[in-house]
């Protein structure tokens, strides 16, 4: 059932009142800042309320995020602890294991149609998760820690790409100004998620940049990340923190009203070889067209992607071949 800031926060206060109130705070699959973040602080929100916490996933928690929670070593539990998700968009983010679980609890800024515990509060049009925790704990009354407030910093600044995503709105905004006042380091954590690249992100983001093609008078921009290229950067899979946002790599040109990024997957893939994302910053266009003209593609129409069973090369170049053809339809 979805709820109201103030409801599920009366809520969340009634059940930390119960006697031994423990909570399993469950981040989704290939996890990233805004669950890790936003899971971490609810924990300690929720501690300060009493209850007993722990924060779990199917994946660990990210080398470059372990810095924010290596200090915050979880209780252990009573039997009963009742499970909260956290930034999953549904059950099914939290992996095979876990999304078995009784969820009492589901906070998110994603939005599905189904339900996905007795208590929701999902607000689609906050940028990240963390900004909804941050209103919880304001709602509860429980003092925001400058150890929060960079938990939920850090979420805010990774899922709004340091504040750059079509996401991004006022409301993000004080959010930030918030937590920059609780104490959270704006210029640190803005370095160290935004601005800080790792030896590898520069190896694969040259490759990117390398293999563009800027194609319809630059309206059009492509690239490819191929097996190869990521054994060359040293990353080991297509899911490593290395390739986050990395499509968006292609906005740099200024004229690209469609961006087309292709991405190879190890024999036996079952979706297929070839992974293809595509994007429009035109309102004209529809990413979503062109990814269901690829055969199994769906999305919105400003990004939308599939798999292929086309190689690499082939999807990129009719891929190319589709978003050219949408491009002069459109002028
Ligand atoms: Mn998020």
């Amino acid at each position: 059932m979805l709820l109201s800031v103030p409801a599920f926060a009366e809520r969340l206060r009634e059940a930390c009142a119960e006697k031994n109130a423990a909570f399993r705070i469950v981040y989704h699959i290939n996890p990233d800042g805004d669950c890790i973040g936003s899971g971490y602080a609810l924990a300690m929100i929720l501690r300060a309320l009493g209850a007993k916490t722990a924060v779990t996933g199917r994946d660990p928690v990210p080398a470059q995020f372990r810095e924010l929670t290596d200090r915050l070593p979880n209780d252990n539990l009573p039997d009963g602890a009742l499970y909260i998700g956290v930034d999953g968009k549904d059950r099914s983010r939290t992996g095979q294991t876990l999304q078995e679980m009784p969820y009492a609890f589901w906070i998110d800024h994603h939005g599905s149609p189904e339900t996905q515990a007795p208590s929701e509060l999902v607000l689609p049009e906050r940028s990240a998760c963390g900004e909804i925790v941050l209103e919880l704990a304001e709602a509860l009354g429980v003092p925001v820690t400058p150890q929060m407030a960079e938990l939920l910093y850090t979420a805010l600044v990774t899922d709004t790409n340091c504040f750059r995503t079509v996401s991004t709105n006022a409301v993000s905004f004080r959010s930030a100004a918030r937590l920059t006042e609780y104490g959270a380091d704006a210029y640190g954590i803005a370095r160290r998620y935004a601005m800080v690249k790792s030896p590898a992100r520069l190896a694969i983001e040259r490759t990117v940049f390398g293999k563009m093609h800027t194609l319809c008078c630059g309206r059009l921009v492509s690239s490819e990340i191929l097996l190869s290229d990521l054994a060359d950067a040293g990353i080991a899979e297509q899911n490593a923190p290395e390739l986050q946002n990395i499509n968006g790599l292609l906005e740099v040109i200024g004229s690209a009203e469609m961006t087309v990024m292709v991405r190879e997957y190890p024999e036996g893939t079952p979706e297929g070889r070839t992974r293809f994302s595509v994007k429009t910053t035109s309102a004209k266009l529809s990413a979503r067209d062109i990814a269901e003209q690829m055969g199994n593609g769906s999305g919105h129409p400003q990004a939308a992607g599939g798999f292929s069973d086309l190689t690499p090369g082939e999807a990129r170049a009719k891929l190319e071949a589709l978003c050219a053809k949408a491009l002069e339809a459109a002028e």
